[in-house]
């Protein structure tokens, strides 16, 4: 039945979750939190639609630089509190990771000093992107919120950490601990894309659902039902502006495809809208290649591991598809530091195991 109910198109986001709950009582808290989050994407929707009007007050920059030294925008700090807010209150969010904060949130910690103590339940921490490619808001091009979430563990073990890491109190290692976690240990993961209708796709590890916002209804519907990438298509997503600073084998593949000369023999077409979120969902639906590679200006690429490739790359496998740095699976990296960078190429099978199988070839060369 949850199946037959999870497949129905039109079913709203909030009944969706009330089937996974009825079938997994134990993803209970899950569901709460996607409540939290298609709250916070309605709020979002309005924020962005509305941003570019002259009566607008969250145009321009903040006025800070972030953490991640670029020019914080009104809008990222808007939708930044907005979502840890949505999050906060539904009492089952232990700690929060975003990239518009230096470090992890210790919510459950907050909250005990506020002695306003949610639920003692189960926890969870959600990492976050709230506003990916915030820069294109002003042209109208399409931005996206990017989420993870894992399991919080009040007792995991944080001697190796503390021996790394030296000057932590136990609260804040167990709080680092619980956020520099693998991908493979993602409960949940999904995005929210504000374009010409705001989409939200997530999964929990069963299948790639995408629902689409009614705003008539203020419901999110069931509209992209079991979402199964195409094993190939003739679609490459890079900004081929940095192509003579990419590494040599993944400027060899990309060759390839541009002369028609690779596996599938065809020429391939290129579309980059420069917002992951837009690239990221057009590469699961259409299929076909997304990446920023490692290139001499960003040796490490310029996407972040733990709120923007890990969450995407649950995605993409889950849809059927692979996610490399070029060396290693995406959702097998442990982050180091909450900011990390990697190298991204991700999507339909065929071509991201050519980039896997090039890099692999020019190892045992060189
Ligand atoms: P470039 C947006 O700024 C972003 O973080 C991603 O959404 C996007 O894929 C990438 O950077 C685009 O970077 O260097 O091609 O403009």
């Amino acid at each position: 039945e949850f199946q037959e109910v999870c497949e129905t198109t039109g079913v709203t986001l909030t009944r969706f979750m009330h089937e996974v709950e009825r079938c997994n009582p134990e993803l209970e808290e899950l569901a709460q939190l996607f409540s939290g989050i298609q709250t916070a994407s309605k709020a979002i929707t309005h924020l962005v639609k509305r941003s570019q009007l002259p009566s607008s007050s969250v145009l321009g920059l903040e006025g800070n630089i972030n953490v991640q030294g670029e020019d914080q925008k009104k809008l990222d700090v808007i939708t930044n509190d907005l979502l840890k807010r949505a999050l906060r209150f539904t009492g089952k969010v232990g700690v929060l990771a975003s990239e518009e904060e230096d470090k992890p949130v210790d919510v459950a910690a907050k909250e005990k000093e506020k002695e306003v103590v949610f639920d003692e339940g189960s926890k969870y921490v959600t990492v976050f992107d709230p506003l990916d490619g915030s820069s294109n808001v002003d042209a109208g091009i399409p931005t996206g919120t990017i989420f993870g979430i894992f399991h919080h563990d009040e007792t995991c073990d944080i001697s190796d950490f503390l021996e790394s890491e030296g000057d932590f109190d136990p609260d804040e290692a167990n709080c680092m601990v619980n956020t520099l976690q693998p991908g493979t240990n993602l409960a949940a993961s999904g995005y929210v894309l504000y374009s010409s209708s705001t989409f939200l796709t997530l999964t929990i590890g069963c299948g790639v659902y995408g629902f689409t916002l009614d705003e008539q209804l203020g419901e999110f519907v069931l509209s992209h039902p079991c979402i199964e990438i195409p094993k190939s298509k003739n679609i490459m997503s890079f900004n081929e502006a940095n192509w003579d600073l990419w590494d040599e084998p993944m400027q060899e593949v990309h060759k390839s495809w541009r002369t028609g000369t690779s596996k599938v023999g065809q020429r391939y077409t290129s579309r980059y809208v420069g917002s992951m979120v837009a690239d990221v969902h057009r590469t699961l639906l259409y299929g076909g290649v997304f990446g920023y590679p490692a290139d001499t200006k960003n040796i490490n690429g310029k996407l972040r591991l733990l709120y923007e490739a890990a969450p995407m790359s649950f995605l993409i496998e889950q849809a059927g598809g692979l996610s490399t740095s070029g060396r290693e699976r995406i959702m097998e990296i442990i982050p180091e530091n909450v900011h990390q960078r990697v190298p991204v190429v991700m999507g339909s099978k065929t071509e991201v195991q050519e980039v896997i199988d090039s890099y692999r070839k020019w190892d045992e060369c060189n």
